[in-house]
């Protein structure tokens, strides 16, 4: 039987939001892009011309309210994700937002909320490692109990440069929540305290970041280490590693080939996270866009964005304090017991 056709509207056409909508057109069979909004109106109308009849919008609530707007994708800036999120829900259409789902706990919870009040699924959150490859690898073998019982995660997130000095407030919520999410989701445990080192980018600036450590607490008593780099100076890599009772499962993401020539052996290494995670971009959107057809949903849910902004804000609060800090304890709704 043939996928109902889903029509999709995008809002915001930066990096990640030509990269979805070229998936959306071109790759995934049952999704038309109808409809683009930035406001940058040339942006929009750019890339349009290569998304057969589709139409250009300069208001984000009108291109949600089309009735010819089946689902949409947001991928306008940070902090714009909690009200667009809302406004989608509002017009009960279903979304898949960009993470993080908001800027603050706050607007996360009112999202959650808002979702639980209309009685059926309609958020996913842009966690993409969830289908990542070599991540579902990692994440089959600790089901299949491989190493046993997890002691420790490690999450490594190395950057290229972003062109300048980063707030540490974004490396938490912009990078490392993609991190704080891997952790919760491969241990399926939840993080119960955080301590969180850092080193500026310039000494003089202190609330800057270029290398963010985050020491991790789960609620078992397991442990977890992440690093991001803001800019690690060779290209994107971002790898996991479990250590089990049993024994160690660690991704490798390099796709290139070894080369050897000359007295050398090199593997060139990608340098954006959208040629390291384009199968995982791919297959996220064709996971959303197969839910939305069939009303099922799966995937990163508005809690888990919830949830990760919760241990993303203890990590602003250790970083301020100096201090491990704990996690407030928060239990999962009835809503989202499925997942
Ligand atoms: C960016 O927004 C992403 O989502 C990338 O996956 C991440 O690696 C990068 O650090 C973020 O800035």
């Amino acid at each position: 039987m043939k996928d109902r056709e889903i029509r999709v509207g995008v809002i915001g056409v930066g990096k990640i939001g030509s990269h979805h909508i070229r998936n959306l057109a071109q790759r995934i069979s049952n999704t038309r892009v109808v409809a683009v909004m930035d406001v940058d109106q040339a942006n929009a109308d750019a890339i349009i011309a290569e998304c057969h009849g589709s139409k250009s919008f300069t208001s984000a609530d009108t291109l949600i309210t089309d009735p010819d707007v089946d689902a949409v994708v947001i991928t306008a800036p940070d902090q714009t994700h909690a009200e667009l999120t809302l406004a989608c829900l509002k017009a009960n259409k279903p979304v898949l937002c960009e993470k993080p789902l908001a800027t603050n706990v706050e607007d996360a919870e009112r999202v959650f909320q808002a979702e639980t009040a209309t009685g059926h699924r309609l958020v996913q959150v842009g966690f993409m490692r969830n289908f990542d490859p070599p991540h579902r690898k990692v994440k089959h073998a600790i089901t299949e109990g491989e190493v046993g019982q997890p002691l420790l995660f490690r999450g490594t997130h190395y950057n290229t440069n972003f062109g300048y000095d980063r707030h540490i407030d974004e490396v938490i919520v912009n990078s490392a929540i993609h991190d704080i999410h891997s952790a919760r989701w491969l241990m399926d445990e939840e993080i119960s305290s955080v301590y969180v080192q850092s080193v500026a980018s310039d000494v003089s600036k202190t609330n800057t970041c270029r290398f963010l450590v985050i020491h991790l607490t789960f609620r078992n008593g397991s442990l977890g280490l992440i690093e991001v780099n803001s800019d690690s100076g060779y290209g994107y890599e971002v790898n996991v590693e479990i250590t089990g009772e049993l024994g160690q499962i660690r991704t490798t993401t390099l796709s290139n080939p070894i080369v050897r020539r000359s007295g050398n052996r090199r593997q060139s290494i990608e340098t954006s996270w959208l040629a390291r995670f384009d199968a995982a971009y791919l297959s996220e959107m064709q996971s959303w866009s197969q839910a939305v057809a069939t009303g099922g949903f799966g995937g990163p849910t508005a809690w888990d964005g919830y949830v990760s902004l919760v241990v993303a804000n203890s990590c602003k609060r250790s970083f301020q304090t100096g201090q491990p800090e704990t996690v407030p304890i928060v239990n999962r709704p009835e809503f989202y017991s499925h997942q």
